[in-house]
């Protein structure tokens, strides 16, 4: 049995929405996103810094969202989600799933330090300026990828659970700007996803 230990607003809900895309059974192990909850002994045994998602499938336990998206898909891949290997979406492929945590979730990161997670008194409004631009910047090559197509690397992938997820966390965060229609658009065609809503209605 698959189990994946989550919080809302996080990026574990990219791994539920994979795990929803794929039609695989699991349990959800909901916590707070909460020191309480992710810094807790029991969360610390299962992933070092207290950071989600993790996925127990049976005695395998993983973390990071881009390895546990790679690992359901090798091992439990019901399909697809990916495209061929030899297929000339490919490199597409490995390019905006990696572009996710490489190129635009460090900016989220700190935007969120910055606005949420820090007390008042020690967030920095010049370093969130700094992190902002940087993220908007990052969507620039994405709305230009997007023109004329429907996904980022030909049929929906799980580069779109990846990226998709960050595009959505980046507009909530005022990062991705209307004139970028492209990608717009994009969020609004992954939101009509019946997976992806089934996944954020557990935020
Ligand atoms: N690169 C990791 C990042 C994991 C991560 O930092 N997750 C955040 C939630 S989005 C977290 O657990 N934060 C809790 C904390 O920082 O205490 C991944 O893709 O899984």
């Amino acid at each position: 049995m698959l189990t994946l230990h989550f919080a809302p607003n996080s990026r574990a809900v990219r791994t539920l929405w994979l795990l929803e895309e794929l039609g695989l059974d699991y349990e959800l192990n909901k916590m707070a996103f909460h020191p309480q909850d992710l810094k807790s002994d029991d969360h610390r045994a299962r992933h070092p810094l207290g950071r989600i998602p993790v996925l127990d499938d049976g005695d395998v336990r993983i973390f990071e969202s881009g390895a546990i998206a790679e690992y359901l898909l090798e091992r439990h891949k019901n399909g697809g989600l990916k495209p061929a290997v030899d297929s000339p979406e490919y490199p597409a492929y490995l390019q905006w799933f990696h572009y996710c945590e490489g190129m635009v979730m460090p900016p989220v990161n700190t935007i969120v330090v910055h606005t949420i997670l820090l007390p008042p008194d020690r967030q920095d409004a010049t370093v969130r300026g700094q992190a902002e631009r940087l993220l908007t910047r990052a969507w620039g090559p994405v709305n230009d990828a997007l023109e004329g197509r429907e996904y980022l690397a030909g049929d929906f992938s799980a580069a779109d659970t990846m990226l998709g997820h960050a595009s959505v966390m980046s507009q909530r965060l005022g990062c991705v700007p209307a004139e970028m229609e492209h990608l717009t658009a994009y969020i609004e065609r992954l939101l009509a996803r019946p997976a992806f809503q089934k996944a954020l209605a557990l935020e």
